[in-house]
């Protein structure tokens, strides 16, 4: 690793705190760097604070202030050109008179695209781009499929027991997975924008869908429910978060439970990542059902696969677990209590 992949790496570690704040935004980390001392560092916290180049300039000790304009920035998205929520950071790293700057990889969002990079070299500044772009571009795999796929990033996940069954005989709701992985999905949780369940988990399980750990956030309740027939007696509806109904009938709000109207097809799912997508759902992590995740796989409509198999569990005539062809091995294996988890990551991820 060279020196601008050092402090590059170091960008992207302060990026990753932001991961379930930032969203709709990427997660951005800046690091200002003045003869190989760390002078200032910072990240995109959450949506409509600062970016990243500026907290990074805030940081700075008064003391080290003069040093700003030969120091070199390094940050892991292309510094942005356009007034959003906040003025363009191009136009404050002029500013601050500062000459150099490193970037991992050009912003997709339409507004900048490039001309964040462009207004910088134009004012005569030295922009090095490429360093260490595709490990950027993984850490913001949800923000640049936002802005070049019409669907959310989506993480399919499921419990089976060793014999891989999802649940008890004729769908009977158990409980598989050990608890210490149960708190690993409850942070996951609170990593994503929107979580989905079609109406027969949502009826069947009755889950409340949030992020039940120490500060976590709750995503978006989605929910697929055609004719509006699951009783308002289930926690989807108790108003602890938002919930989405998609549905074949009406669109409109009642408190936080939002409804949005599918075209009648055979196949819903195009319509269902098209509403997400519109509403600026970043990612989506899918929890059941079988039918569900099964139809999700057989489209390719998938980014990652966490399943989770509990290796001391069996259950003989339980409802087996989607059926998938991986196309080669996990890409990493966690072990969690008595499960095992394996990561799976989509083929075309690699490309
Ligand atoms: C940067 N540095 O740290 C981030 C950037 O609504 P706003 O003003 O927050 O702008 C959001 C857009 O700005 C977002 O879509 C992306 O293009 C860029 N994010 N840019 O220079 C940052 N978070
Ligand atoms: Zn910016």
């Amino acid at each position: 690793m060279d020196v601008h992949e050092r402090y590059m790496s170091r960008c992207l570690q302060l990026a990753r705190h932001a991961l379930g704040h930032a969203a709709p935004n990427p997660m951005v980390g800046a690091v200002l760097v003045h003869e190989g001392r760390i002078i200032g560092e910072g990240w995109h916290r959450y949506c409509g604070g600062a970016h990243a180049e500026v907290e990074c300039l805030g940081n700075v000790a008064p003391e080290d202030r003069h040093l700003i304009p030969n120091a070199t920035l390094y940050v892991s998205l292309e510094p942005c050109a356009h007034h959003g929520r906040t003025p363009p950071c191009a136009d404050r790293i002029l500013q601050e008179g500062i000459r150099h700057v490193v970037v991992a990889c050009r912003d997709p969002f339409p507004l900048v695209d490039g001309r964040g990079i462009d207004r910088l070299r134009e004012a005569g500044v030295q922009v090095t781009c490429g360093v260490l772009e595709s490990k950027a571009k993984a850490t913001n795999a949800r923000f640049f499929l936002l802005n070049t796929a019409p669907r959310p990033y989506i993480i399919l996940k499921w419990a089976q027991s060793s014999d891989g069954m999802v649940a008890g005989p004729g769908g009977k709701p158990r409980r598989i997975s050990s608890p210490s992985t149960d708190r690993l999905v409850h942070l996951w949780r609170s990593q994503e924008s929107g979580i989905f369940v079609g109406s027969g988990t949502a009826g069947i399980d009755d889950p409340r869908l949030t992020a039940r750990i120490p500060g976590g956030r709750n995503p978006l309740r989605v929910v697929v429910d055609r004719h509006l027939s699951l009783p308002r007696s289930l926690r989807l509806f108790d108003g602890v978060a938002p919930t989405l109904v998609c549905n074949l009938h009406r669109d409109g709000e009642e408190g936080n439970v939002a409804y949005a109207r599918l075209a009648d097809a055979p196949d819903l799912l195009p319509g269902l990542l098209d509403i997400l997508h519109r509403r600026q759902v970043q990612s989506l992590l899918v929890e059941g059902g079988v039918q569900w995740l099964q139809s999700f796989l057989v489209s390719g409509l998938w980014d990652e696969a966490r399943v989770i198999t509990a290796t001391h569990t069996r259950i003989p005539g339980g409802l087996p677990a989607p059926v998938a062809s991986w196309q080669g091995g996990p890409d990493r294996t966690l072990r969690s209590g008595d499960d095992r988890i394996d990561f799976h990551t989509h083929p075309r991820m690699y490309g």
